[in-house]
């Protein structure tokens, strides 16, 4: 198991530099070697314990990018409770439906202003602590954790049941509220086995790490995948090309993982050419579909193949492009080892043959056991026979090479980052000058796909576009807020009512911004 493997590589390696966080570029890096990790999880897991965390609960953690947030997130699961990172840019209102819906037992965030603490502790009594990390939360932590020696820890035992849940990540869906994709041992271990042997991962790795900690692809590809190996993660606070470009070329790093956004933004940044990245053995991209022209642009540029793969919150990494062997421009590659993928027609579950797009499916010991307390949307998201259905489109080439072709699924993809309609058209409508709405996503160079609202006034009722946003600023992650937003007298439906969202995007998507929005 991937906790055991970790433990081994601590007490085997202590020496080999597991973590270097960097803030600011222009300062040393904080280094944190294999040892002291093993010191600071065990530190952590006693704090936990003292305030009372059992297996199962749910610690919740909205911290900024830095080793509070790792200590948390693997002690949690020692201790054989359930890690739930929470994205920084989430609102109270956001926040407050994570907490009550995985009723978490700790809150930690450093976020969070203490008034917005304060009415989250009222209004979601099942959390029994808030810990606010409000100033540095690297010394806030250390004062936290200042009463406990690893040795109050080092007794626990490793979680032994590999199908309890140790994470959970939330992910939205096409109608209602965000549900929780709970992952266990098993899946993570899967997964890191699978990309250790297809990406051969190495323990003289350096992985230059960007992303965000709590998503997937940041903290299970990226992080764990590094940890995994006992490579070391050079743990970039925030993602700025040049920066990025300089540590890529003087650490020198051997691993880079990132979204399209990123490495559009790479091959874009001032002085871009000045770099090459000819060293580095594998630069992926996931999380959105990667451009064709981005690709050959990221090879012309850097004189590195950009490596594409797919994977989604509930099944970690399912397809990856060869390390070794082609890789073929608009494909997602071939099923990483020990997974199965399948093309389904989604109407009929008849299997299709290479070539036909259908549904893609997947099965292994990768793929979670299903939504926190949904039972019916877990039935759901299963076949009777066990695949998982991923809502996206796509077809197996003859030499197994499969190709994404769509959504089955409402979901637009904004610089990596999910965003479902539902979740946004439930805001607006909420909104009293608003009588319906509807959110598209339309093609945009920087995000990959732009969040779009339509929106439809009640009679009489006045709003300006820029208002509308505001409403869903303070309501939404950034991310998730239109960027645009257009009002109409009525919105396109099928005979049943249901909105049309392929005419919206005819009609509004070519639109420039410059329109004054509130023409039809
Ligand atoms: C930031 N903004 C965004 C996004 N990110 N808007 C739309 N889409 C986004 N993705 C907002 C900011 O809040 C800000 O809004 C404005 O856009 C400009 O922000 P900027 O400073 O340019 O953005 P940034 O902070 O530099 O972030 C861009 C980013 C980031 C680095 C590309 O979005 C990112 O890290 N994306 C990766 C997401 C990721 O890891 N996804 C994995 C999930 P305002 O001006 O209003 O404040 S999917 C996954 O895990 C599956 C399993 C998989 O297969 O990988």
């Amino acid at each position: 198991m991937f906790l055991e493997t970790l433990r081994s590589l601590c007490l085997s390696r202590p020496e080999q530099i597991a973590i270097e966080r960097i803030d600011d570029p222009t300062e040393p890096p904080q280094v944190v070697r294999y040892g002291e990790l093993e010191a600071m999880v065990l530190r952590t897991m006693a704090m936990l314990r003292q305030k009372g965390v059992q297996p199962g609960d749910r610690v919740a953690i909205q911290l900024g990018k830095g080793l509070p947030f790792i200590y948390l997130h693997l002690a949690a699961m020692r201790l054989g409770a359930i890690s739930l990172p929470l994205n920084t840019a989430y609102t109270p209102s956001e926040l407050l439906y994570f907490l009550q819906d995985a009723e978490a037992r700790l809150f930690f965030t450093d976020v969070l202003p203490q008034s917005a603490m304060q009415e989250l502790s009222m209004r979601a009594p099942c959390v029994q602590e808030i810990i606010g990390l409000e100033e540095e939360a690297q010394s806030a932590f250390e004062r936290l954790l200042a009463p406990f020696a690893d040795a109050d820890a080092a007794a626990i035992p490793l979680p032994d049941d590999p199908d309890a849940t140790c994470l959970m990540i939330y992910t939205s869906g096409t109608t209602g509220r965000p549900k929780g994709a709970e992952l266990t041992h098993r899946n993570l271990t899967a997964n890191l086995n699978s990309l250790h042997e297809a990406w051969e991962w190495r323990s003289d790795d350096v992985l230059l790490h960007v992303l965000p900690l709590f998503h997937v692809h940041g903290l299970i590809v990226a992080l764990h995948g590094a940890l995994n190996a006992g490579a070391t993660t050079v743990l970039l606070t925030r993602f700025e090309p040049r920066q990025t470009l300089e540590l890529l070329m003087q650490r020198p790093c051997t691993v880079f993982m990132g979204v399209p956004t990123i490495h559009r933004r790479l091959v874009e940044a001032p002085g871009a050419e000045r770099y090459s990245l000819r060293h580095m053995r594998l630069v992926t991209s996931g999380s959105d579909r990667l451009p064709e022209e981005l690709f050959h642009r990221f090879e012309e540029q850097f004189g590195v193949q950009l490596l594409e793969r797919y994977g989604m919150s509930e099944a970690g990494m399912i397809l990856s492009n060869p390390l070794h062997g082609e890789r073929r421009v608009g494909s997602v590659g071939l099923p990483l080892p020990g997974v199965e993928v399948r093309i389904v027609d989604p109407e009929s579950g008849a299997l299709l043959p290479d070539g036909q797009v259908g549904e893609v499916q997947v099965r292994g010991d990768n793929v979670s056991k299903g939504y926190w307390r949904q039972p019916e949307k877990t039935a759901a998201a299963f076949t009777p026979d066990g695949w998982l259905r991923t809502g996206d489109l796509g077809l197996r080439q003859p030499d197994g090479y499969f190709m994404l072709k769509g959504r089955s699924k409402d979901l637009i993809i904004s610089g990596g980052y999910n965003v479902y309609p539902s979740e946004v058209e439930l805001v607006l409508n909420e909104h009293p000058a608003v009588e319906a709405s509807a959110v598209i996503g339309c093609p945009d160079a920087e995000w990959g796909e732009q969040v779009t609202a339509v929106v439809v006034l009640r009679t009489g009722a006045k709003a300006s576009p820029e208002e509308v946003v505001q409403f869903c600023r303070e309501r939404l992650a950034p991310y998730k807020t239109p960027k645009r937003v257009f009002f109409t007298t009525d919105l396109p439906r099928n005979a049943l009512g249901k909105v049309q969202k392929s005419a919206l995007r005819n009609a509004y998507c070519q639109r420039s911004t410059e329109r004054p929005s509130h023409l039809p």
